[in-house]
């Protein structure tokens, strides 16, 4: 039997061997003054972090939110060296391109989570990870454990990948050789490249986000709750934007850098518009929109409404007969956004 610190250089080099990037180990102890800056941001209110029982609060709570767990495993998978089709990349985020986030069992991203998850068990391990559901506070745990530094607009930034880094945070019910690290930022003095290039000003001086701004906060909003004041300025975003990341230094090596081709981004390059998405059935949906846009929105009708904002918002005359049709056809949320975007580019 393999002694604590042997069955966790075992189930490092596992995480390496499966494809993460970073893998690192910390307590599951609660984060540190997580809660209170939780509570003290704005537009965190609409995940009622008044409640010390509510989602996100918990979170920062390994113990108390999984009973059982006696230490974390964080996993980082790279996303930064692929070479994402810019025609994709003005609708949608990198983090969702990729098919990493939370991703679903039956996917390949998916599998690499379950294999992990095949090894611990092999060593004694049980898993406590909750397949489809935010379960822990990703980021703060990476910190713990020394994978990451912060920067201003928020992300982690694991040294040389940036922040072009996701995360899949397990908590085991095994006592582990733990990390603990303080958290810190990585900045340069006087830097404020990511707020300056935040589409929609999302953040404050001192990088605070009001997710109430952020372009995906939008993007998932139903219509009666898209905010008129930043639907105007996400640009042609769908889903997700990539603008504070893409702007920050510290990942500017990460973007000069050779990619590697996904063959099936180049197809979805060649696949998807716009348009489509603004008549998407449910046949589209399952080929272009499901495999990269699987995590928030459920409702296909958001996407419909989404496009017609991008229309409205792209300056392109072009797509007024399309947009016509919709405000024709469309349920009563597209064909009210369909209206809003037809003024828009007739100028009336
Ligand atoms: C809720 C949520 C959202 C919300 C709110 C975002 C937010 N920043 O809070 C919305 C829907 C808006 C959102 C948007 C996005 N999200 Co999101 N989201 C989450 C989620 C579920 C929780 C985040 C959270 O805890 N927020 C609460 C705030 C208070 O925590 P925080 O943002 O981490 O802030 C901490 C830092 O600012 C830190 N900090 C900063 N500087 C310093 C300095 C010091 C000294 C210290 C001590 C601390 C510190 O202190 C804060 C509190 O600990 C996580 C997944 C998870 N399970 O954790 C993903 C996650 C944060 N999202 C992610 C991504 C990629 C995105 C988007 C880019 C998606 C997109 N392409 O559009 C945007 C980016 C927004 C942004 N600038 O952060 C990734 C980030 C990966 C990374 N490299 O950091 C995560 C980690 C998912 C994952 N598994 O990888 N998201
Ligand atoms: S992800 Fe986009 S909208 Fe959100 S804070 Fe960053 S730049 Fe702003
Ligand atoms: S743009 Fe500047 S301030 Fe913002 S995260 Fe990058 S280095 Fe930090």
């Amino acid at each position: 039997m393999a002694n604590v610190h042997e069955l966790t250089e075992n189930i490092k080099r596992k995480a390496l061997e499966l494809g993460f990037a970073r893998v690192g180990v910390t307590t599951a102890d609660p984060i540190e003054d997580y809660e209170d800056e939780l509570c003290r941001r704005h537009g965190y209110d609409l995940w009622n972090v008044a409640d010390p029982d509510s989602k996100l609060r918990k979170a920062a709570r390994p113990q108390q939110k999984v009973p059982g767990a006696k230490s974390v495993i964080s996993l980082v998978r790279a996303v930064g060296r692929i070479d994402y089709p810019d025609e994709l990349l003005q609708h949608l985020g990198r983090i969702y391109l990729s098919r990493s986030y939370l991703p679903p069992d039956e996917t390949l991203e998916g599998q690499r989570v379950l294999l992990f998850e095949r090894y611990l068990e092999s060593v004694g391990v049980r898993s406590l990870y909750d397949h489809t559901n935010m379960q822990l506070v990703d980021r703060a745990i990476a910190a713990r454990a020394g994978l990451i530094t912060y920067g201003r607009n928020n992300f982690a930034y694991a040294d040389e990948l940036g922040s072009f880094i996701i995360f899949v945070t397990i908590p085991v019910d095994a006592k582990l050789e733990c990390e603990v690290h303080e958290p810190r930022r990585g900045c340069p003095d006087g830097c404020r490249k990511c707020i300056d290039a935040c589409p929609t000003r999302a953040m404050d001086d001192d990088g605070a986000l009001n997710p109430t701004r952020c372009v995906l906060y939008s993007n998932f909003s139903p219509g009666e709750r898209k905010d008129p004041a930043v639907t105007a300025l996400i640009g042609q975003r769908v889903h997700g934007c990539d603008a504070c990341q893409v702007a920050c230094p510290r990942n500017a090596h990460v973007l000069a850098a050779s990619k590697a081709p996904d063959p099936y981004l180049d197809w979805l390059a060649g696949a998807f518009s716009l348009e489509e998405m603004l008549f998407c059935d449910d046949a589209y949906y399952e080929a272009c929109i499901r495999p990269v846009a699987y995590n928030y929105i459920r409702d296909i009708d958001i996407f419909r409404q989404n496009a017609a904002i991008a229309m409205g918002n792209s300056g392109d005359a072009s797509y007024l007969p399309a947009l016509r049709r919709a405000a024709a056809q469309g349920s009563e949320q597209v064909r009210r956004f369909a209206q809003i975007a037809i003024e828009r580019l007739s100028g009336e």
